[in-house]
């Protein structure tokens, strides 16, 4: 039992309206350049520039073709470093990084780096292509009314299985059928809040009740998570496992399966009955960034809803921009795994941002469990 020591604390969570927004739902240091750029004057938008953006986004997230474009019709090279998770974002900059320009923390993580003071109040929504915003991605819990960040692509986590090579994907209904199943060639997410949040489910804790610091709840996730052994835990590289063979079950982003599943069609995705995570990410600006008004550009450009249809067309996800969805592909418009159906939307509920001893306990459950693999 590695769960100890906890001090008291409370939590509020302040969740973002699940209902609405499923309404929609149809390293190293960079090589920044050392000079800030000067800002445009008050007032006035940039719209192009010169030089280079530095960007630290997820593996395998933006289309190269589409940075391209950018750079084409602004004039400023996109310079792109890529993490894993949030938890390797926030400890990357925490480390003293300061070149990045633009970054993309999921909710939970806006909502802690600006309690950090690590992201710059920009009025994101005041930008000419803030007016696409969809509104129910305007007042979110983590960043009301858009001051510092531009939404980017949204999505779920659950189960990819392989029908052929794991006959009994039809039997995975749930987190608990997963952890307990003693499944071959599985692989997981290197996640801690995916994890350690799906095994609580797992163990019957309800959504609204995630953030709890009831230890004995954490110690019923560990004792459940002991004995899930993946074959590969890691966040980069699954889809590749997936669609080759060398995986047949993962713990997945809805929007990775649907890139799976477009290579290898004998894969599908899986609503866990106990609930999913709904996650989003999202563009921000560092404190430090050395190229303030780059940024701002890549920002709103990202935000013009062709070029935001073109990320979702690529990364397999879903996006909070308006007048996208025409431009999306039929086959992810058309993919349940993507667009969630009308008979799991209410196993959906946004991922909170728990208080530190929460966090801590979190921290915990997953080291405890990668330890023991
Ligand atoms: N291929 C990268 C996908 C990134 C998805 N974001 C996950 C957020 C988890 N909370």
């Amino acid at each position: 039992m590695k769960i100890m020591n906890k001090r008291k604390g409370t939590y509020v969570a302040a969740l973002i309206a699940a209902g609405a927004l499923l309404l929609t739902a149809c390293g190293g240091e960079t090589t920044a350049t050392d000079e800030p750029t000067s800002t445009a004057p008050a007032g006035e938008f940039p719209t192009s520039g010169s030089g280079v953006v530095n960007l630290y986004n997820w593996t395998d997230y933006i289309d190269p073709a589409l940075l391209e474009k950018f750079t084409a019709e602004t004039g400023i090279e996109v310079i792109l470093d890529v993490f894993d998770s949030n938890e390797t974002l926030l400890a990357k900059l925490q480390s003293g990084a300061t070149g990045y320009d633009v970054i993309m923390p999921s909710d939970y993580m806006v909502e802690q780096m600006i309690g950090l003071g690590m992201l710059q109040e920009v009025d994101v929504a005041s930008f000419p292509n803030g007016k696409y915003i969809a509104p129910e991605f305007m007042d979110v819990y983590f960043d009301s009314g858009r001051k510092y960040t531009a939404p980017y692509m949204y999505g779920t986590t659950g189960i990819a299985c392989n029908t052929k090579l794991e006959p009994d994907c039809e039997n995975i209904k749930s987190w608990k059928d997963l952890f307990t199943g003693n499944y071959k060639n599985v692989n997981a997410l290197k996640d801690q809040v995916e994890i350690v949040s799906a095994a609580l489910r797992a163990t019957g804790v309800p959504a609204a009740d995630l953030c709890t610091t009831d230890t004995a709840k954490y110690i019923a996730a560990e004792e459940l998570l002991a004995g899930f052994k993946p074959a590969v835990i890691d966040n980069d590289g699954g889809n590749e496992r997936m669609i080759t063979g060398q995986a047949s079950i993962r713990t997945s982003w809805n929007g990775d399966t649907h890139r799976m599943k477009m290579e290898n069609p004998d894969i599908i995705f899986i609503y866990p009955s106990e609930g999913l995570n709904f996650w989003s990410d999202h563009m921000a600006i560092p404190v430090g960034a050395p190229n303030l008004d780059n940024a701002k550009i890549f920002m709103n450009w990202m935000m013009d809803p062709a070029n935001m249809a073109a990320a979702s067309n690529f990364s397999g996800y879903n996006n909070a921009i308006t007048g996208t969805a025409e431009l999306m592909a039929d086959e992810l418009k058309n993919d349940p795994g993507v667009i969630v159906p009308e008979e799991f939307k209410s196993l959906l509920s946004p991922i909170p941002n728990c208080g530190e001893e929460a966090r801590e306990l979190y921290t915990q459950v997953f080291t405890t469990w990668l330890d023991s693999q």
